[in-house]
């Protein structure tokens, strides 16, 4: 019985290599503050929050004992028709500290979740206003929102969509923002490339902007190796929307909850879209949850242009979850009461300095970063590509750091609590590994 236990075969496991895993696992116990802990008591300082998403740092009291109390208190209820004041307190936080009019909260529990919800508010509200032609939804090569069919067919990451099929239909792609050869190096955003956001004028060209429903962007990309967006290009995208009168989805995932040092990506650029999709961070990922975020334009069209008592037939046996609601409200009082934004503000020129000291270390090729972003580029070796990074992260591991590839990209997003000595640990780990590898 132990044997089997201990079995890792059952598990399948997410976007990871499992053969390879499994002959040569590596485990995890525990978690504290900036640090994982191996069964032997390693410490492993986690450069990467989790997977961009433990933005307060690892086992918060203050979230650990809200969950407590609301699993005793209510462990769950529906919110199919039935209410419970968790989680209207936590949509009306929520509502607080969005950009102005971002207020009407839908409750998901994960970023593909998020994605697809939005798709789907979209083009609801598109037939709700009279305007059922306007169907297609507009993504962005190397996009990532998740792995839902509504989120792999709007983004734009080959593998991720090659062994599923045909996708949903009237999708279309504008070009991603990454230009090394013009833009290598660049501390924050890029000077070149605002010219990429023309494309959507391009688009509306071929299709017309009377059947284009929105436009679903990630401010910063990340999943795809960290795609800081040339200055001026999301404001550009926004005038773009506005003048075809098409909806401007920001996936903020990633951005959302302090990762630039603001509330949200759109604060950060200063930069309002119609709808907002979040996850991760939103509970510090102590308990699954994500949320989309709709204009009261969109709602209230909605709303109003029902036909049936209920006014849109979408929703999640746990949207709204009392323990995902009580981890939520507990971590934006964690936030706030740390400071947590303004301290990755203040940090973020630090980091930045600190990343970019890796120019002049072997295989880098680019240097990416902006708020607690960065990506580190890796010259792929001859007719191995990603194995360099993959040898990277493995000694980074062996050495006590946490890191993320994807391809030869080495992505980090620290929880914003981390120290300036810990930037420099991650930074000298790094230098290490990369003087190394082959
Ligand atoms: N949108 C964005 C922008 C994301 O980054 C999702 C949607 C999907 O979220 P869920 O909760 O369904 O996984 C994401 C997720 C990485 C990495 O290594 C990034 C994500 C997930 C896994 C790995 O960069 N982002």
């Amino acid at each position: 019985m132990a044997e089997r236990l201990n079995s890792l075969d059952a598990f399948w496991m997410p976007f990871t290599p499992n053969r390879a895993f499994k002959a040569d696992p590596r485990m995890i116990v525990r978690a504290e503050g900036m640090h994982y802990f191996t069964p032997d008591g390693r410490s492993i300082l986690d450069g990467t929050a989790g997977l961009w998403c433990v933005a307060a740092g690892h086992a918060r009291p203050r979230i650990v004992e809200a969950i407590q109390r609301a699993a005793a208190d209510l462990d769950y209820s529906t919110t199919f028709n039935l209410g419970h004041p968790l989680a209207f307190e936590f949509a009306n936080r929520l509502a607080g500290m969005l950009p102005a009019g971002l207020d009407r909260i839908a409750f998901t529990n994960s970023g593909s979740e998020s994605a697809d919800t939005a798709l789907k508010i979209a083009l609801a509200y598109q037939k709700a206003r009279g305007k059922p032609g306007k169907f297609r939804l507009i993504g962005r090569e190397r996009g990532y929102h998740g792995v839902n069919f509504g989120g792999i067919s709007v983004g734009g990451i080959g593998r991720n969509r090659m062994a599923f099929g045909p996708m949903i239909g009237g999708v279309d792609h504008m070009p991603h923002t990454l230009d090394i050869s013009r833009n290598a190096f660049s501390r924050g955003l890029p000077e070149h490339g605002v010219e990429y956001a023309e494309a959507l004028e391009r688009l509306v060209q071929i299709h017309d902007a009377s059947t284009i429903a929105a436009v679903i962007v990630e401010p910063v990309a990340g999943s795809t190796g960290v795609i800081i967006p040339p200055r001026g290009y999301l404001a550009r995208l926004r005038e773009l929307c506005t003048k075809h009168d098409i909806l401007l989805i920001f996936d903020e995932v990633i951005t959302g909850f302090g990762r630039l040092g603001a509330p949200f990506a759109s604060h950060f650029f200063e930069v309002r879209p119609d709808i907002i999709t979040m996850a991760k961070a939103i509970t510090n990922a102590a308990v699954p949850m994500g949320a989309v975020a709709a204009s009261r334009e969109i709602y209230d069209t909605v709303l109003a242009a029902s036909d049936t008592p209920i006014e849109l037939f979408h929703g999640y046996t746990t949207s709204g979850h009392p323990l995902a609601c009580a981890a939520g409200l507990a971590t934006l009082d964690t936030f706030r009461e740390e400071n947590l934004f303004g301290r990755a503000a203040e940090l973020a020129p630090y980091w930045e300095d600190a990343l970019h000291s890796l120019r002049d270390a072997r295989h880098v090729i680019d240097i990416r970063n902006l708020g607690l972003i960065g990506g580190i580029e890796l010259e792929p070796r001859r007719n191995a590509p990603t194995q360099r990074a993959l040898e990277c992260y493995r000694m980074c591991f062996d050495n006590g750091l946490l890191i993320r590839v994807t391809g030869d990209i080495i992505a980090l997003s620290p929880p914003l609590i981390i120290e300036k000595g810990q930037i420099d640990e991650i930074v000298d780990t790094l230098r290490n590994a990369l003087n190394e590898v082959a």
